[in-house]
């Protein structure tokens, strides 16, 4: 991956590599002290559980909810088609990507979840800052939802507003069909615009090149000699909206309007430049929260974040394109105002994919907080640096060298300032996600709760720990974190 260009205030963190370079990713290796073999991210004791009385009290200072969404989810196998070729998956229902769920920021939302697959499952709401006993993670947060047949139901307030979506938290089960949107409303909209555009990226081989399972074995068999190559797995699809290039989606507008684009990175390995041909866009949220307004011709995503982007269209028949980074191939989609325009090949790569380029570090906050977060620019209470690296030649992603199955947790306490330094070691960019929190990067800049750590950069960002609980922190490259690069963030009790 390029960098583009920084200002020189936050240039420091952005993968100039400079402090690191001393640092192979076999030497990281090398320093490791043994762990404490504790299981699956470490012991909880001593730490707030889900079924804490805090986090009902948490839940309750949230306010009484206005109105109760109630929804309901079957994850099955299915069947869809790529541009003809059939392909057997697991989705919520019949459709790639799920029904899209919709509320308004403050409402209670219910989900009956049923498992109709083979395998436990779980579902994740992604971004949503919510009680800890319903994000969905098992093992930490419920108990997985047993195959053919179990049922769970998801019950909790949505706080803020914002484009989110949800996904299983079991295994590389995310790989599959398995995701959809979830869009809050907020009450107090600051964007104008006529219509809305929801883009759901995913990278896709389940049913045509194995199933993401036999792809995770065939990683681990091949060790990491691919790795430093930008990229491990080449899809065969890449889709927007669970269409592939050659049955695009078509979105229509009028000429003159206002369009706002929800993009939503589904994917699970791979990272997106992306542009509207013939369109400036301007950023106007990253993962739900505002940020400044900025212009930019194109955008770079990686799995598990979303912008918010607005542009007046123009009139004709527009590529959407978002160029698989580091991989050949491209999602791709057509915006039309125009009955009688052409429509652009799907191979087309428009210029402004080679023009300027935001992606989140070089993003500014505005005024906006998140409720809770008034103290987060506060000097930190405490200060976790996290190493992010791969064991010498295996398949092996860690967090200050050790794997999820490893490591303690990260252990914070309620109410106090934390900031979190994520140093990429490795050559591969590494999409660091946080349940429950949303974190403000440092010197300015804005809100996230996935970020894009590029090859041999860093990320500094703070938060207030205002919401106790057992929290997943993890790559959400969904293979690394299968492979290790996942952690608890716990507090003290
Ligand atoms: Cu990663």
């Amino acid at each position: 991956m390029t960098h583009p260009h920084a200002t020189p205030s936050r240039r420091a963190l952005l993968g100039g590599g400079l402090a690191f370079t001393g640092l192979g990713v076999a030497g990281l290796a090398g320093c490791m002290t043994s762990s404490t073999m504790d299981g699956d991210g470490g012991s909880l004791k001593g730490l707030v559980g889900p079924n804490d009385a805090v986090v009902a009290q948490v839940e309750a200072a949230r306010g009484t909810p206005e109105a109760t969404r109630t929804f309901a989810l079957t994850a099955r196998r299915t069947e869809i088609d790529l541009a003809g070729q059939r392909a057997a998956t697991w989705a919520y229902g019949d459709t790639v990507p799920g029904p899209l769920l919709r509320a308004t920021a403050g409402d209670r939302i219910t989900v009956a979840v049923r498992n109709d697959l083979p395998q436990v499952t779980s579902v994740h709401w992604h971004g949503i800052r919510l009680r800890n006993d319903m994000d969905g993670v098992p093992g930490h947060t419920q108990e997985a939802i047993a195959a053919d047949g179990g049922t769970f139901t998801y019950d909790f307030i949505t706080p803020d507003p914002g484009t989110y979506f949800f996904h299983p938290h079991v295994g590389v089960q995310l790989d599959r069909g398995l995701y959809a949107p979830l869009i809050i409303d907020d009450p107090a909209e600051s964007v104008d615009f006529d219509k809305e555009w929801v883009v759901v990226l995913d990278d896709w081989l389940d049913g045509i090149m194995g199933d993401p399972d036999t792809e995770l074995e065939t990683l681990r068999r091949n060790g990491s000699g691919m790795i430093g190559q930008g990229s491990e797995i080449a899809y065969p699809f890449y889709l927007v909206n669970g269409r592939p290039p050659a049955d695009p989606e078509t979105f229509q507008a009028a000429p003159g309007e206002r369009v706002r684009l929800r993009i939503i990175n589904a994917s699970s390995d791979t990272v997106y430049r992306v542009a509207l041909g013939g369109h400036r866009l301007k950023v106007t949220h990253k993962d739900g929260i505002p940020t400044l307004p900025k212009e930019t011709d194109a955008i770079i995503i990686g799995m598990g974040e979303r912008y918010d982007l607005s542009t007046t269209v123009g009139d004709g028949a527009f590529p959407l394109v978002a160029m698989a980074e580091g991989k050949s191939g491209q999602a791709y989609a057509v915006l039309r105002t125009s009955a009688s325009a052409a429509a652009p090949p799907e191979d087309v790569q428009p210029d402004e994919l080679t023009r300027g380029i935001l992606w989140a570090p070089l993003l500014s906050g505005d005024d906006h907080v998140p409720r809770g977060q008034e103290r987060a620019g506060d000097k930190a209470d405490r200060t976790i640096t996290i190493q992010l690296g791969v064991r010498g030649g295996r398949y092996v992603w860690t967090m200050n060298g050790k794997t999820f199955e490893e490591a303690d947790p990260f252990v914070v306490s309620r109410d106090e300032v934390v900031r979190i330094i994520w140093q990429n070691m490795s050559h591969m960019p590494h999409p660091m996600h946080l349940h429950g929190h949303s974190f403000r990067l440092t010197d300015g800049g804005s809100w996230h709760d996935t970020v894009l750590v590029g090859p041999m950069g860093a990320v500094a960002a703070q938060f207030v720990a205002d919401n106790p609980g057992a929290w997943m922190m993890h790559c959400h490259n969904i293979f690394h974190a299968e492979a290790g690069m996942m952690a608890t963030l716990g507090y003290r009790a």
